[in-house]
This record gives C-alpha cells, structure tokens and sequence, in this order.
C-alpha cells in the first residue's frame, strides 16, 4: 500500500509532488534585476513513501532541495532529495520504516538505531559549504552545483554534538558561524551544545549546557556581546516517546525563560531569566545590544502554533484564536536581577527574514509573514501548521512602521530571501513563492516566483518566475551570491 491520507499534512500546499527535476530557462514576466546573480536554495520536504502511520504531520517528510539558479536574467529549478540514510533504507525497501514524527519506538525494528534525521528544514551556507538541516540530527552537505547529498557534516570529526540546529546565525562581519544543537548527547538528552566555527568553517569551541526542561529549541539569537537563548514551554518525554505519544507537548502553565551568556564566554556564565507562561515563538528576527540593554524580537503568540504540539499537551483552540505580535524582549544586564520588559512592535506573523549585515546588531527593517485582516475566504491549506500566511510584511522596529504586500484572494507566501543590492541606498530586493490556486481542488494551484522591491513591498513584484508547476510547501530558505557560489568548496 502506498497511499496517503486525506489530512491537512497531505492536501493543499502539502500535496505529494515527489519529483526530483531540472527545468531550465523557466518563463519569466518582467525584467529580473541585475544583482539578483546567484542561487535562492529552499528546503520543501516532500514525501518518498506513504507514512506508517494516518496521523503523521508535515514536519516528518523527507528532506528535497530545491534550487532557483538566476544568471544574466535566466532562471534555471533544480529539485533533488536529500539522501539521508533514512531516505536511502526506506528508498531500498521501497516503503516507510520509520514511524512517527521523532519517536524512534515506532519504526520498524529492521532500522532499529539508525539516524533518522530528515534534513528537511533549512539549507545554511557557510564557508563555501552546503548544508541541509533539521535540528533532530547533524546536517547534511549537498553540493551546491549539482545538489547531490556529500553526507553527514561532522566539522571534520571534531563535533561532538549529535544535533545541530536549522536556525544557526551568521555574523556578516566576522564570518564566524554561531550554532547550537539540543538533545546534544541524543533522544531527551536535557544538553545543549554551544558551538562557534570560524570563518573558514573550522569547529573553534563547543561547550555543553543543562536546559531546565526538555524544551523544543527552535532558533536563537546573537548580538555583538552575547549568545541567547529564549526557550518555550513545549517539552518532551521519553516515557510519552517508549508509549509511542508525541514528542512534543505544549505547557500552557509553565513559565519561557532566557538563557543568555557572553557569546565569547563559558556557558558556567549562564544566566536563566523567567519570562511570560504559556507563550510560544518558534523564530527569533534579532537582538542587538545597547550598553547594557539588551533586545530581543520574538515572533510570538499566546500558545504553541502548531496543533499537533498544543493537542498533545491538552490545550484545545482553534487556529485562527491564536493571539500574537512581533514582540521586543528588552532585559536590563546590569541589574543583579533581570527581568523582561515586553513591548508589542508589529502585527502577529512569523517566518521571519533579516538582511545578513544586520544580523546581531541594531537594524532598522525585517520582513516576515502574516494574515491579511483584508483578505476574503480561507487561507491557502498547507504548510506545517496546515494553513499558509497570504501577506508579507515590511517592519521598522524602531517606529513601528509597518507596509504589506498582499497576494490574489487564496493564494499562500512563503518565506522571502532577502538579496543585497549593489547600489548605495538601495535596499535590495526579496524572492518568494506565491501559490496561486486556480480551482476549488487544494491540489490545484500555480507557483509563482516573486521578485520584490525589498524597500517598497507595498508595489507588488517588478518580476514573477512562472514556473507553470504546483510546487510543495517551503519551510525555510536561503540566497547564495554568484561569488559565493563560485567561490564554493565543491565543484
Ligand atoms: C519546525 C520545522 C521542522 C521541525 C521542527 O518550523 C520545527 C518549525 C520541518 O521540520 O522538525
Ligand atoms: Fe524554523
């Protein structure tokens, strides 16, 4: 048997597609500007077999790479699995041995201890290198110019850590790549790796710190003098896990803590700040330090967003009561006591996108994802919380300004990349893909590459990619320069 179920992780926008492909020259509308020389990789996991189980969820299918190549005003798609060595033994038996979502006392005892990490949340580029990541395992290495999987990056067998996460953060000035990776020592293991590679991608520390609880460590943050990490009450059990529940499980009566340290320093300088109860944030836009103040931007709602997580842990709401805003986390260092200070600085949203030189440091525009309070009819059905965000937002987080670009009544966005532009005082631009439904069947839409003024949102595109397809569900992604790409360790 190899068919799916008719759930919300499987319709719409997560409707199987399951083709690895090349298109070239794809149809464009519009003149693609001049800087946009490089290559916007996504990660869209797609599902090789049908589940094990009828209630998996989204988040558990199979890692693909995908790849918008833009030259001289062509763009080229590519789209590969990622061949992880859970993808190849299932890919062998031509069926799912791997059960449900990061519970490995479900699978089939002929994979009993493989890795089962999927590597399909963020592709990350670092010094030259490739990488596809989930933070349940390492990342994999994929080469960039044929998007074939290198394997297992281990830094040269110097990490000891057996998960690194999907959001690590560059800083654009130093080069140096900041990550960590929880469940360091393996399934509810409460450690937390700390780790910093140079430059050059060598491993230059890695240090282990206890969370107080087993919590789902999604993102953190970076600033010039610290290293922060805003944790949330969605935990998980190994008990639950051995009775083949859920691996994760909101709390709505435990409190969210900080922990944050100097970014340079030893994590026994490890300072735990109690935040709000109950809250939720799975992507952090920034933080930057001002003397002794430090702030934090949070995409953050009342409850966990995602269902499955708030259903397991007994919390009941519906999708669209979920409270929320862009928030600022404002901690005061010099005191002996620091507490949050919470201020609201832009609309409820997430998926949230930065320009690299900003990263760490005080910055005067972000872009994320929200709902249209305009919009009429439901939202595109998709994505990993089963509905896709139809507004991207432009925020100044210093006054509050915020403008929005709005897509055809039905139609989903997905997460923006943002492109520096070669012109002083230019503010770039952003690509995003924008699934346009053409009849009422979910599965019947056209995905659209979107080329943005990244300073005048508000216009709509100067240029759509027509790539004449449905595509699968993005969850994150990243943009590579020409001259990275060139200057890539693998040929
Ligand atoms: C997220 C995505 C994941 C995951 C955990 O977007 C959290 C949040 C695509 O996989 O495993
Ligand atoms: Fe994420």
């Amino acid at each position: 048997m190899n068919a799916f179920p008719q759930t919300i992780h499987f319709i719409g926008t997560n409707t199987p597609r399951r083709v690895e492909m090349s298109v070239r020259d794809l149809e464009v509308e519009g003149q693609i500007p001049a800087d946009i020389e490089g290559a916007f990789f996504r990660a869209v996991p797609d599902n090789a077999h049908a589940p094990m189980f009828n209630d998996d969820i989204a988040l558990n299918a199979d890692g693909m790479i995908a790849r918008f190549n833009f030259t001289k005003g062509a763009v080229d798609y590519d789209l590969r699995w990622v061949e992880t060595e859970r993808h190849l033994a299932e890919r062998e038996a031509r069926r799912a041995l791997f059960g449900q979502y990061r519970n490995p006392f479900t699978d089939d005892p002929s994979v009993a201890g493989m890795d089962r990490t999927l590597a399909n949340t963020t592709p990350v580029w670092h010094a030259g290198r490739l990488y596809m990541t989930k933070e349940d395992g390492r990342g994999y290495e994929v080469n960039p110019h044929t998007l074939a999987t290198v394997g297992k990056w281990d830094f040269h067998g110097k990490l000891r850590s057996q998960t690194f996460t999907a959001h690590p953060r560059v800083d654009d000035a130093t080069g140096e790549l900041f990550f960590f990776g929880y469940e360091a020592g393996g399934l509810c293991d409460p450690n937390v790796a700390y780790c910093i590679a140079d430059k050059d991608g060598n491993l230059v520390k890695e240090q282990w710190f206890e969370q107080p609880y087993l919590s789902t460590i999604h993102d953190f943050v970076i600033t010039e003098k610290y290293a922060i990490w805003p944790i949330f009450p969605t935990l998980t059990d190994l008990d639950r896990l051995k009775a083949g529940g859920a691996h994760w499980a909101h709390h709505p009566d435990l409190p969210s803590y900080i922990g944050i340290m100097p970014r340079y320093g030893d994590v026994s300088e490890m300072r735990w700040i109690e935040g709000p109860v109950g809250v939720s944030c799975f992507h952090e836009v920034n933080a930057y330090d001002d003397g002794d103040m430090v702030h934090i931007d949070l995409c953050l709602s009342n409850t966990n967003a995602f269902p499955f997580m708030r259903e397991a842990g007994g919390v009941h709401i519906d999708q669209r009561e979920i409270q929320g805003a862009l928030t600022r986390w404002t901690i005061d260092m010099s005191k002996a006591d620091p507490k949050i200070e919470e201020r609201p600085i832009g609309p409820p949203g997430d998926l949230c996108r930065l320009a690299d030189a900003d990263q760490g440091r005080a910055y005067n525009r972000a872009w994320y994802l929200s709902m249209n309070p305009q919009a009429k009819g439901p939202p595109m059905l998709g994505g990993p919380v089963g509905a896709n965000f139809n507004a991207l937002l432009r925020i100044e987080p210093g006054n509050g300004r915020v403008t929005m670009m709005e897509v055809p009544p039905g139609a989903g966005i997905s997460e923006p990349a943002h492109v520096a532009s070669s012109q002083p005082g230019h503010g770039g631009w952003l690509l995003t893909v924008v699934d346009i439904p053409n009849s009422p069947n979910p599965a019947d839409y056209s995905s659209e590459l979107w080329i943005v003024e990244a300073d005048a949102v508000e216009n709509g595109p100067v240029a759509k990619v027509k790539t004449g397809m449905a595509m699968r569900s993005q969850v994150h992604g990243c943009w590579v320069s020409r001259a990275k790409m060139d200057g890539a360790r693998m040929k």
